[in-house]
């Protein structure tokens, strides 16, 4: 169905979460929706707020303008503007913005009839970053602990917390994250490449169906995961890759405490060995 035919189809009322048929409209091609309109202020208030500290700060070098938490000192209360108070609105913006922007994409989906695979996703991702800036400063006891809204600062922010365990590559939950973002890009690269080869064959031949894709999966190595089957496990190792993430983080500090190496000293006390 041409695009023009199939939106006259779809483009109906309903669906709506909240607001009813207030914000139930469409301006040019994009839904607007009552969490479109949360989305378009959070987004705004957010970034001016970041543009007015910025304002503030000591540089309008793009790399190195970064908002920073507030001290530790001032624990999970709330911090005075320039000393931490507008990386908390900016943070209460950020959430708000990515959550009206998933609840936004769910209300699409019911338009649609689809499933919710694309807000469930998205929402792994929203999971990862509000467990650096809300969940493990809460279970640390600061706000402090969140990382700063900068380029080269969050770069610095991992580097320091990364060296504050040592070495954070002996983390479990990290290597689990690391070989799952790599198991991603090649699962992806498998894929991509596979579609691309059967159907792009080169001019004047024919496009080869998807048996041309499960036979060479069969000659290679015997098995075919199937063209469903692929997007799965895609879905299930990019969203296993951010969840793990999270837990790498938030296990480093309220969990655990010691040099990351130290923690498989459990593999050398387990009494077999004495
Ligand atoms: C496949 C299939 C596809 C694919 C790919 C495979 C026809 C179009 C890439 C092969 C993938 C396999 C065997 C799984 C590999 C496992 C990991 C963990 C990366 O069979 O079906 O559909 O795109």
């Amino acid at each position: 169905m041409a695009m023009l035919s199939f939106e006259k189809k779809y483009r109906v009322r309903g669906g709506t979460l909240l607001g009813g048929d207030l914000f139930d409209f469409w301006v040019g091609p994009f839904y607007v929706g009552f969490f479109g309109v949360t989305t378009i202020f959070f987004t705004f208030l957010g970034t001016g707020l970041i543009l007015y500290g910025a304002s503030q700060g000591p540089t309008w070098n793009l790399w190195q303008i970064s908002i920073a938490p507030p001290d530790l000192k001032y624990g999970l209360g709330l911090a005075p503007l320039l000393e931490g108070g507008l990386w908390q609105i900016i943070t209460v913006c950020a959430i708000g913005a990515f959550g009206s922007w998933a609840l936004r994409e769910v209300e699409i989906c019911r338009k649609l009839g689809m499933g919710y695979h694309v807000p469930v996703a998205f929402g792994v991702a929203i999971f990862a970053y509000v467990t650096l800036v809300v969940i493990r400063p809460l279970l640390l006891g600061a706000w402090g602990h969140g990382f700063p809204y900068g380029i080269l600062s969050h770069l610095d922010w991992v580097s320091n917390v990364g060296y504050q365990f040592l070495h954070f590559h002996y983390n479990p939950a990290h290597m689990l994250a690391v070989s799952l973002f790599f198991a991603t890009t090649f699962a992806l690269a498998l894929h991509g490449s596979l579609i691309l080869s059967a159907t792009n064959p080169g001019n004047g031949q024919v496009v080869k169906a998807p048996e041309h894709e499960d036979t060479f999966f069969r000659d290679t190595i015997g098995y075919s995961i199937g063209t469903l089957g692929i997007h799965r496990l895609g879905l299930f190792l990019a969203l296993s890759a951010g969840f793990f993430s999270a837990v790498c983080i938030v296990i480093s500090g309220p969990f655990w405490t010691k040099g990351w190496p130290e923690w498989w000293g459990w593999w050398l006390r387990l009494p077999i060995w004495s």
